[in-house]
């Protein structure tokens, strides 16, 4: 009847063709198989609960005592994490992120803006990353900042020695009494020996629930990559100022894009034992100019932040 057409708001002949496509549709073989025969393979609730929970305390339980932590998953901390992975498969590498997704400033090239610059030298490093760009000279374009920064991810997360804790703040370092060659401590100073993490909602809620003491990881090495001042970041140094190891920052200065980018890159080192600050931390550190929209000294400082992690690692 015309009303029905009506409310289904299709007329009859319509209604024939969405019944044969149906029936087509039925016979097709998609990689499911026949549409008509699809189901998920049977499961409990419980199995995805333990698939997931067994895994993450297992990983808990073996990063405990780690060989290098990581902190931050920015442009800077995946480079280096990436640079150590390829190279040392026999050490065991954690990522700590206060987000939930890892790759902090390095989802867009700067403002809302998609494309990423690098200056060269540091295509080298998308030529070993498998990342495509365009060449303009002096420097490159990647068509989209998160084509770098999923591709990086990818690599990263594949290594079998290398896990990420996102979701996780590092709320504190670990420290020893700083023992010299000749085994003579000098005044307070110390070494860093791991970091004091909690999940980042735990953190953001101390002023307001008590008694939510943090979880540790040891290890002999650690790299800052935390980003310049912010909500979030420059963690590191700014704690190390406040436990009397670094006099006082020198606070990030304006931008400069060529002075920031050599700067950064070739300051990059371990600024207490045992702690290797890298990235727009730094630039917090040395009072170094930032260089906004421009990714190539992310990429060498945390190729850098690697040679000197294993240069102490082996120390
Ligand atoms: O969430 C932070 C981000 O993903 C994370 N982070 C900060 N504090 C942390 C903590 N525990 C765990 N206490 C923490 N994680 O660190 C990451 C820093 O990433 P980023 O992209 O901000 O820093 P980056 O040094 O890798 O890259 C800087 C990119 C910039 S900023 C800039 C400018 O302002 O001029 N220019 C560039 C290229």
């Amino acid at each position: 009847p015309a009303t029905k057409t009506i409310i289904n708001g299709a007329p009859p002949s319509t209604k024939t063709t969405v019944t044969e496509l149906k029936s087509e549709e039925a016979v097709q073989t998609s990689m499911f198989g026949k549409w008509s025969d699809f189901a998920f393979a049977p499961i409990r609730e419980s199995q995805v609960s333990r698939a997931m929970t067994r895994r993450y305390f297992a990983d808990l339980d073996n990063y405990a005592e780690s060989d290098i932590v990581i902190v931050g998953a920015g442009s800077c901390g995946l480079t280096a994490a990436y640079m150590l992975g390829k190279q040392r498969p026999d050490l065991k590498i954690a990522v700590i992120e206060a987000g939930v997704s890892p790759g902090g400033g390095a989802w867009l090239g700067g403002q809302l803006f998609s494309a990423m610059v690098m200056r060269k030298p540091a295509d080298t490093f998308l030529n070993d990353l498998g990342v495509p760009y365009e060449d303009e000279g002096n420097f490159v374009v990647v068509k989209h900042a998160a084509l770098f920064t999923s591709t990086l991810l990818s690599k990263v997360l594949s290594f079998p020695n290398i896990k990420l804790f996102n979701a996780t703040a590092v709320e504190d370092l670990i420290t020893r009494p700083h023992i010299q060659a000749t085994g003579a401590t000098l005044g307070g100073a110390v070494r860093i020996a791991g970091v004091v993490t909690n999940w980042t909602l735990v953190s953001m809620h101390h002023d307001d629930q008590s008694c939510m003491d943090p979880n540790t990881i040891n290890a002999p090495v650690v790299v800052s990559t935390t980003g310049h001042d912010g909500p979030f970041g420059a963690f590191s140094v700014k704690r190390l100022v406040s436990m009397g190891q670094v006099e006082k920052l020198g606070g990030m200065r304006g931008l400069d894009m060529a002075r920031a980018e050599d700067a950064i890159v070739k300051s990059t080192r371990e600024v207490v034992p045992g702690l290797v600050v890298a990235g727009m931390e730094l630039s917090e550190v040395d009072g170094a100019n930032r260089m906004g929209p421009t990714f190539g000294a992310m990429v060498g400082s945390g190729v850098k932040a690697a040679e000197e992690a294993l240069r102490v690692f082996e120390e």
